[in-house]
């Protein structure tokens, strides 16, 4: 055979002869099955589909890859720790890399977050922080504070922890009551006042007050804490007016209420800085993440927790297991040799930089679709961008789709759609060009669809 320059397709070692047999998720399995989009490798900012058509990567794959595809050292890593140490139990054994990964990440995280527990995914962080917030209240002899505080249209993944403090009524209804006694903040989307704001919105600080209505509701003895989205990701890209955070912060200090960001969309650089929380000036006392810990090679998630909730839990007698959660997974090698691949690129390439400085351009650029048809707002901050379209009568979700689908095979270019709001994060190697390319492919989609 002769040698080729591109790698083997997937394809071709493992066409697919029915796509029946994977229930695929968050998916319209007959709509998708009658007619595939499937990709089949990527590098850098590229996808290819099963034609070798490359594919613009406007969406970071899902959020996740923020160094771009294939990258060198990171293939490497896995590769290296796959032939070295498969694995090996977490579970009163230890193996080098999830300490090392731990370490690295207490010194990017914000001031007091100095201790990693390790998960497989958003979803499994969040469940773990919701447990780890309980047993350190009980800890401290405030056992009666177990209501959690989310926040409408938030997204915390799928567990039924994450479920019942999530804000969107389509995860949420299918699956009964959820966890006791979780109430709900206000969102902050309000087109009426902010539509079209280059950046953060300009009204909205004082929903943080909502805060303080449950509190009056539920007494501030019985809530545990209150888990936010810096910039809720998923219902489309929801963004905190300045002071919002803040205002959040104070209250929760005010009344012994822990504050939780889920970081797994904002962390990594997406925002500038390693975390939103740092581009924003806010310190929670527990942080999630996933997705960009990765690049999105291998699963992984984690929680970052406080010097203050980690101290608590780290008494008693030495043997005593102190928090009785784990997963076979947590610190899995290769998935710790994976993260710290990426924690090197993202360094090397200056890649937590990037969203600050070609912000400007970015949003610039994104807000000159303004005055398309349909096209009733544009939000954008770092590197996140959201068109949010007007919903068709009757079949809301609809347009947006179109223009997703029309992206894709007519525009050679990878978005998000969630409902009529077309989402974008593009990994942060992006350049100029490929930005624009972005907004011209998007603008004329928009204007294709009716
Ligand atoms: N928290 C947040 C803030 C997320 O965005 C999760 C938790 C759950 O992570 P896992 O790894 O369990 O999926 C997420 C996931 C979208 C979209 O449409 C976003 C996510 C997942 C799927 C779709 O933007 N985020």
């Amino acid at each position: 055979m002769p040698p080729t320059e591109t790698p083997p397709s997937p394809l071709s070692q493992h066409a697919p002869t029915t796509l029946d047999a994977w229930w695929m998720p968050f998916t319209a399995n007959r709509q998708f099955k009658a007619a595939p989009r499937l990709l089949v490798r990527a590098e850098g900012m590229y996808y290819h589909d099963v034609d070798d058509r490359p594919i613009l990567d406007g969406a970071a794959g899902l959020w996740c890859c923020n160094a771009g595809h294939a990258r060198p050292l990171i293939v490497q890593a896995i590769q290296q720790q796959a032939a070295t140490l498969d694995f090996a139990p977490p579970f009163q054994m230890g193996t080098p890399l999830p300490f090392v990964l731990a370490q690295r990440l207490a010194a990017l995280a914000p001031g007091p977050l100095n201790h990693a527990f390790f998960t497989n995914s958003g979803s499994e962080a969040v469940d773990t922080a919701m447990k780890i917030v309980l047993g350190y209240h009980r800890l401290r002899g405030e056992g009666q504070r177990t209501r959690f505080i989310g926040r409408e249209k938030a997204y915390h993944g799928v567990g039924f922890g994450g479920l019942s403090i999530g804000g969107l009524p389509n995860n949420r209804k299918g699956f009964g009551p959820l966890l006791a006694g979780s109430d709900f903040l206000r969102h902050t989307l309000d087109l009426s006042r902010n539509a079209f704001t280059p950046g953060l919105p300009r009204h909205g600080a004082e929903l943080a007050e909502d805060l303080e209505r449950l509190i009056a509701l539920h007494d501030a003895s019985t809530i545990a804490a209150v888990f936010v989205e810096p910039i809720a990701g998923s219902a489309g890209v929801i963004l905190p007016a300045p002071g919002y955070l803040q205002r959040l912060r104070e209250i929760c200090d005010q009344h012994g209420i822990l504050l939780v960001f889920d970081e797994v969309i904002t962390g990594f650089g997406r925002v500038g800085n390693p975390f939103a929380a740092q581009r924003f000036g806010v310190t929670p006392d527990l942080l999630t993440m996933a997705k960009g810990l990765t690049n999105g090679a291998v699963p992984m998630g984690a929680v970052m927790v406080s010097d203050a909730i980690h101290a608590a839990y780290m008494q008693g007698p030495p043997g005593a297991i102190e928090l009785f959660h784990g997963y076979t997974y947590s610190g899995h090698p290769l998935a710790c040799a994976a993260a710290l691949a990426a924690l090197d690129t993202y360094a090397a390439e200056g890649l937590f930089d990037r969203a600050i400085e070609l912000g400007e351009y970015w949003q610039t650029r994104l807000h000159s679709l303004r005055g398309l048809p349909n096209v009733v707002d544009i939000r954008n901050f770092g590197l996140i961008g959201a068109v949010e379209l007007a919903p068709r009568k009757d079949a809301p979700g609809s347009r947006g789709f179109e223009v997703f689908e029309r992206c894709f095979r007519d525009g050679a270019l990878l978005v998000r759609c969630t409902g009529d709001v077309i989402a974008l994060s593009p990994p942060l190697i992006i350049d100029r060009a490929q930005i624009d390319r972005i907004v011209d492919v998007l603008g004329e989609m928009i204007r294709a669809t009716a």
